[in-house]
């Protein structure tokens, strides 16, 4: 019999819909319904345990998942908090980015690190904070919050929090600035450290294939522009990320000629300016839907 492969995602929040599409594009044929906490695979030997972000890693230490995607900072609080966590990252995914910054009222007893000492912090990440305060020899203590974190410094309860932020408008609007960056996060795809049975890691191995695929692909965008033959050189500098372009003489144009090249970095309106500036004419920039190498 062949063992389903069961992959833990976040049901609802910040991290599930980019989760959802990571795997729809690796080729994953599912139905998210209702209150399910598991979602069939239809296609391939593969399950969805549909679940809080927070029970993730633990879920996969545990073995009651075999692989899961969660944001790096929750997988890091889990690290420190328990003693020996069996499960580990394995690629890192490039969405839901954000930072785990400490950050008070400038105009606060708290400006920097350097004010911290005999103070209280609130957090909802107690472990990450506890192990950078050691780390940094910083007498401060870790006040644990579950939520509104931001609030703590005016009800009193810290004069300084550690938070997520991304945008920064959350601390923007409780009167507080970041006075320092305690890790940047990511959504990771983590596994279980145990070796997983044959036929599951036979499906893990081929389901990393195409997520790397499909990571690679989210960057890599096909360039297709016409130049005169002077150009070639000048243009094939400025391609970004890409190999030896393929160069195709156009039928009646004597000094012009087609190039095409998959570009593996981002291409940006200014790297289209500057291809402009060397004489190349009508650039088109297409998607690749998906790769594999
Ligand atoms: O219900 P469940 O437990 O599954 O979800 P949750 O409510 O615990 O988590 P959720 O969905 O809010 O976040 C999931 C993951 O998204 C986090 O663990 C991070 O890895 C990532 N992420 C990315 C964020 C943010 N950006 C973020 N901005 N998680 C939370 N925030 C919060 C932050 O705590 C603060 O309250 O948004 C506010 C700040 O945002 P800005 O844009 O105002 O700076
Ligand atoms: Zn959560």
């Amino acid at each position: 019999m062949i063992e389903r492969l069961r992959i833990a995602i976040q049901k609802k929040g910040r991290l599930a819909d980019e989760s959802f599409a990571v795997l729809r594009k690796a080729g994953l044929r599912f139905a998210i319904r209702g209150d399910g906490l598991l979602a069939r695979v239809t296609n391939l030997p593969i399950d969805l345990l549909l679940v809080r972000d927070d029970d993730i890693p633990n879920f996969i230490a545990k073995g009651v998942a075999d692989i899961g995607i969660v944001g790096e900072n929750v997988f890091a609080e889990e690290l420190n908090l328990a003693e020996n966590l069996d499960a580990e990252i394995v690629r890192r995914l490039g969405f839901s980015r954000c930072r785990l910054c400490l950050a008070a009222d400038p105009d606060g007893p708290v400006r920097s690190i350097g004010d911290l000492s005999k103070t209280m912090i609130a957090t909802s990440y107690p472990g990450i904070l506890g192990a950078y305060l050691a780390a940094q020899k910083i007498d401060a203590t870790p006040v644990e919050m579950k939520g509104a974190v931001e609030l703590a410094p005016r009800i009193g309860i810290a004069p300084s929090i550690c938070d997520l932020v991304s945008s920064g408008a959350t601390l923007e609007a409780n009167g507080l600035e970041v006075f320092e960056t305690i890790m940047e996060s990511e959504a990771v795809l983590i596994r279980s450290s145990q070796p997983l049975s044959a036929s599951k890691n036979q499906m893990f191995t081929r389901l990393l294939s195409r997520i790397d695929g499909v990571i690679r692909s989210k960057e890599t965008k096909y360039i297709m522009l016409n130049a005169p033959k002077s150009a070639i050189a000048a243009i094939s500098k400025i391609l970004p990320g890409s190999d030896a372009p393929t160069i195709i003489p156009l039928a009646g144009e004597g000094d012009l000629v087609a190039m095409q090249a998959v570009c593996t970095e981002a291409v940006f309106w200014e790297t289209l300016e500057d291809l402009k500036a060397t004489g190349a004419r009508s650039i088109l920039v297409l998607p690749i839907e998906k790769m594999m190498s």
